[in-house]
């Protein structure tokens, strides 16, 4: 058991002496010493707080944590996380301070609790993230962003990006459910998404390995000439909740990997910033005796953070200065160089993070294979981009600004420096992954770090508080932990992640909770606080959560039927506790069946579910959803049909018969 300072000083300790004493008149046992006896060394009803901490092995640094941490029934959290569900392709919804998991929203991939991907509507939305003629049912999920309005999260809307396939999905929060999902026509992978400008007017989405734009072939030998990088700005439509694919466009990037990006806000805003780290242009070719690219892309000293001026960028395209590519106008580099919409700045060493500070007056980069943060000052950026004062030129004509005259200053942070998130004092927060640990600094000063918390194991990213936001909170981060080695349970080999929630408030940073994370590598979350949020309850009855809209084909109760129309059969049904009208539906081997139905319900949390055994077709349905289900009667037999949600006393009575009636050959 590791041994921890006694020296808590606080409420705690405090707490637990005077519920020692206090506790005589509240605890059930009205306090007699004896009760409290035989607590000791088990967790007895009756024990005391000291007795419980030596049964349990607890210092009193631990029972603060708890203290800080346990959610009593009923209570609701502060805050929500909004997790990456990394190869899960899906979100994950967590409650802080608790910890607790609340939801897995399904995204990318099907996920059968919410009937997504098994038949019903969603199917709609995962068809619009099919890569040329590949169905794509998984995904490789980074950076979830919330939508902002003037820098703040609004709590409206949530946006990811999946960079296995190049993708960009949109979430809206008033029912958690995944409305949209585009797939990039330029490039095969992102990374730098989805990230959104201040008022989400678009969500960035840049690519990461390099390939022709559109993806054609073309051999490696030519990468130079053809391979690129892009950034996508879809636009964002609010009214409709939706991106406008029409109104979306791209620029050209060079072919040195983009990783992260960020947006400008307050002074930088109308900017983006997207850093790189492989200016050696390395391809691997380890079959031929060259170097794997992970060290030929680690041989120059310096890679490119890209400069995006994308408020000028915006009127360029408007201005019809782009080609189209792959149905995507974009904005080539010859325009975008000269134009100094796109210009180029040194970074140290294989740079990962790309964090913009919350005044919008500073970049701030970790390098991977560094040890400082550097700190670009915007204002030089812009001052020296506007006077065109590049000290060379890249060989696509970009020009590359003196990297000491862009600078606020650098900061020796350690080993590793990641990713950057701020607190409501001027203090930055970087996750340094060789160290393992959490680095604070101020980013008005920047002084070596005031202080280093240790974290378990190798921390990514680190996440705060309303922490990319133009008023961050501070109060909570979190590590967001590679490893998990001893933390829990094992569980063969491949281990969970670990969230490890830390104590802003104090004078120092204190780890309270380890959460693990049991379905993927999220790598980047962000943290809403809990009021700005507002999920609807139910459906206005009929409506088609997909369109926001009563579905044509909704069924009101007395209105049920069948319909038959050559070999189409469209089925309107509804459901309520504890049945399905139509209840028995026979078709005919062969036939185009849809079930439309709508759950007639109309309280909090009375979901059925509707699923035909052996079909593959699953759907959930909460108060007041329509959904519309259309397959092909294929298999000729009897499937029972059923309720999936345990909703009633008669649940399992919710049930009825699809009848397959076979060809006569
Ligand atoms: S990644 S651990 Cu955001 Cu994809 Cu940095
Ligand atoms: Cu409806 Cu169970």
């Amino acid at each position: 058991m590791r041994k921890r300072t006694l020296v808590v000083g606080s409420a705690v300790a405090a707490l637990v002496i005077a519920s020692a004493i206090a506790g005589c008149e509240n605890s059930p046992t009205n306090g007699k010493v004896e009760d409290k006896k035989q607590g000791s060394g088990t967790l007895g009803a009756s024990a005391s707080l000291q007795d419980l901490m030596k049964a349990r092995n607890l210092s009193e640094a631990d029972v603060e944590a708890a203290l800080k941490t346990y959610m009593p029934t009923g209570k609701h959290d502060e805050y929500y996380i909004f997790a990456s569900g990394g190869q899960s392709g899906n979100v994950n919804v967590i409650g802080v301070p608790s910890m607790r998991m609340l939801k897995v929203i399904g995204v990318f991939t099907p996920e059968s609790w919410q009937g997504w991907g098994f038949g019903g509507d969603g199917d709609k939305v995962l068809e619009g993230g099919n890569q040329g003629n590949h169905k794509i049912r998984w995904a490789d999920m980074h950076h979830p962003n919330l939508s902002e309005t003037k820098g703040d999260y609004d709590g409206k809307y949530l946006f990811v990006n999946d960079k296995a396939n190049a993708r960009v999905a949109v979430i809206d929060l008033a029912d958690f459910m995944t409305k949209q999902i585009v797939a990039n026509p330029l490039a095969a992978s992102d990374h730098g998404g989805a990230f959104v400008t201040p008022d989400t007017d678009y969500v960035i989405e840049t690519s990461q390995y390099p390939a022709p734009l559109g993806r054609d072939y073309v051999p490696l030998s030519e990468y130079k000439e053809k391979y690129r990088g892009t950034a996508i700005f879809w636009k964002f439509d609010r009214q409709k909740g939706r991106i406008d694919v029409s109104k979306s466009w791209a620029l050209e990037l060079p072919p040195y990997t983009q990783d992260l990006a960020d947006a400008g806000k307050l002074d930088s805003d109308g900017w983006a910033f997207v850093n790189s780290w492989n200016s050696e242009m390395a391809t691997g070719g380890t079959l031929q005796g060259k170097p794997a690219i992970e060290s030929g892309s680690s041989q120059n000293d310096m890679d490119y953070l890209h400069i995006i001026n994308w408020k000028k960028a915006e009127e360029l395209v408007n201005a019809g200065k782009t080609k189209t590519i792959a149905g995507m106008r974009v904005l080539m580099m010859d325009v975008s160089g000269p134009e100094g919409v796109l210009a180029l700045v040194g970074q140290p060493k294989s740079p990962h993070g790309c964090d913009v500070t919350p005044d919008g007056k500073a970049i701030v980069v970790g390098g991977k294979l560094d040890t400082h943060a550097t700190i670009y000052d915007f204002a030089k950026i812009k001052q020296l981009i506007a006077e065109k004062k590049y000290e060379s030129k890249d060989p696509y004509g970009l020009g590359i600004l003196p990297f000491k005259e862009t600078l606020q200053g650098q900061v020796e942070i350690g080993l590793g420096p990641l990713h950057t998130v701020y607190d409501d004092k001027g203090n930055a927060f970087t996750s340094v992954f060789i160290e393992s640990v959490v680095a604070k600094w101020s980013y008005k000063d920047f002084k070596k770090p005031v202080e280093k918390l240790k974290v378990q194991y190798n921390i990514g990213h680190i996440l705060a508080a309303e922490g990319d936001t133009v008023s961050p909170d501070g109060k909570y981060l979190v590590a967001m932990n590679k490893m998990s080695m001893d933390r829990f349970l094992p569980v063969g080999p491949l281990y969970p992640q670990n969230f490890q929630l830390v104590d802003l408030t104090g004078e120092k940073m204190r780890l309270i909770a380890d959460m693990p994370l049991p379905n993927a590598e999220p790598h980047y979350s962000q943290m809403i606080k809990a009021d700005k949020v507002k999920p609807i309850k139910v459906y206005k009855p009929g409506t088609n959560p997909f369109t926001g809209e009563l579905d044509p084909a909704r069924v009101e109760g007395g209105k049920e039927k069948i319909v038959r129309n050559g070999t189409k059969v469209d089925v309107y049904m509804t459901a309520i506790r504890s049945h399905f009208t139509p209840d028995q539906i026979e078709v005919e081997e062969g036939d185009d069946v849809t079930i439309h139905v709508t759950s007639l319900e109309t309280s909090e949390d009375m979901t059925h579910g509707f699923t035909i055994d052996l079909y593959n077709i699953n759907v959930s349905l909460e108060p007041g959803k329509h959904e519309n289900m259309s397959f092909k009667a294929d298999m000729p037999g009897t499937f029972p049909m059923y309720c999936t949600e345990f909703c009633s006393a008669l649940h399992l009575e919710m049930q009825g018969y699809f009848l397959v009636k076979p060809k006569r050959k």
